[in-house]
């Protein structure tokens, strides 16, 4: 059901476009905002010094926490395999640190300060640890995937700020954070959805996880003005990941969104071939553009598709190093 429904919103892709806009224009609204608001009530920070602090309180919590990994290893009768965190004093004065389980792993993910209206022109690497408390027997999406998973996002001291605890569909590059996105590629999907002959589904042996996520691949010094979130909060995302959509083409021109990464550094938003000519009020990344070079001819008229529409490959016809969908000139 869920992944039928994936396919569906494909096809519904005018809306899901329009949601985009939608998303990104909120971000716009803020930058607007920003330069006053910010400034009386948030002391402008590099986000070279926050990255520092942040990653010292990731760490101080990975160090004086453990998570339920007991359960994890030797899962009780209708254990529900939900990770719960807590600290390692008293009774618990024995727990491994989450620290020193084998199942946290880090990613070092490059962001600039310009996302978050900075002009500084800072390039940061910040650390992302993630716990796969359990992995799931699927594959891993790619941060250009629809996604079907449930997740709840704390903060460090674990006041929860928001949540989903039913499966829910997301694109991982629509609007989402960084941290949260480049997280949830590490984690392995489930098999399912499976019927369950009363009109709801269900998902199997699928992967559990926690994202620590510091403030510069979260919302910086731009929290949601709605949230109990506040400037440059790391954050922790629980996840369970049921299913995903290999390959997704998130815009329809014919291309998963992935391959439209044309820079590799797994953020999707930063590629716009046509950004110079598109209308100084709009920014559609690649992944997001049905006719990337703006040339008039829609992208998947530029490209090598099987006869069940399928993506094959690229083509270059005038042979000058730039594939056809990206070459206005072609
Ligand atoms: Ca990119
Ligand atoms: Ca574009
Ligand atoms: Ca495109
Ligand atoms: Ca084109």
């Amino acid at each position: 059901m869920y992944l039928a429904d994936l396919k569906t919103k494909c096809m519904k892709r005018n809306q899901l476009i329009a949601l985009f806009l939608v998303i990104i224009g909120v971000w716009s609204c803020r930058n607007d905002d920003d330069g006053l608001l910010d400034a009386e009530t948030v002391p402008p920070r590099t986000m070279s010094e926050v990255a520092i602090e942040d990653d010292a309180e990731i760490m101080a919590f990975l160090q004086t926490h453990f998570y339920n990994y007991e359960e994890f290893e030797n899962p009780p009768i209708d254990f529900d395999f939900v990770i719960k965190f807590d600290t390692i004093a008293g009774d618990n004065a024995d727990k491994t640190p989450i620290i020193s389980r084998p199942e946290l792993k880090s990613v070092v993910i490059r962001e600039e300060s310009a996302t978050f209206g900075r002009e500084d022109g800072e390039e940061i690497d910040h650390t992302l640890y993630y716990l796969e408390a359990r992995m799931g027997v699927g594959e891993s999406p790619t941060i250009g995937d629809n996604v079907v998973l449930q997740y709840e996002g704390t903060l460090l001291d674990g006041t929860p700020f928001d949540g989903h605890n039913t499966p829910l569909n997301q694109y991982l590059s629509g609007g989402l954070i960084r941290g949260y996105s480049n997280g949830v590629e590490k984690l392995h999907a489930g098999t399912g959805p499976i019927e369950n002959g009363d009109g709801t589904v269900s998902f199997e042996d699928f992967g559990v996880g926690a994202i620590f996520i510091p403030s510069g691949l979260g919302y910086f010094s731009r929290p949601p003005q709605t949230s109990i979130i506040g400037a440059y909060a790391p954050l922790i995302f629980k996840i369970a990941l049921f299913a995903f959509e290999k390959d997704t083409d998130f815009d329809g021109d014919g291309i998963p969104s992935i391959l439209e990464d044309l820079d590799g550094d797994g953020n999707l938003n930063n590629d716009n071939t046509d950004a110079d000519t598109e209308p100084p009020t709009v920014f559609f990344p690649n992944h997001n553009d049905t006719d990337d070079d703006q040339d008039g001819i829609p992208t998947i008229d530029e490209i090598e598709l099987d006869s069940d529409g399928n993506f094959v490959g690229f083509r270059d016809s005038d042979g000058d190093g730039i594939d056809d969908h990206l070459d206005n000139d072609n």
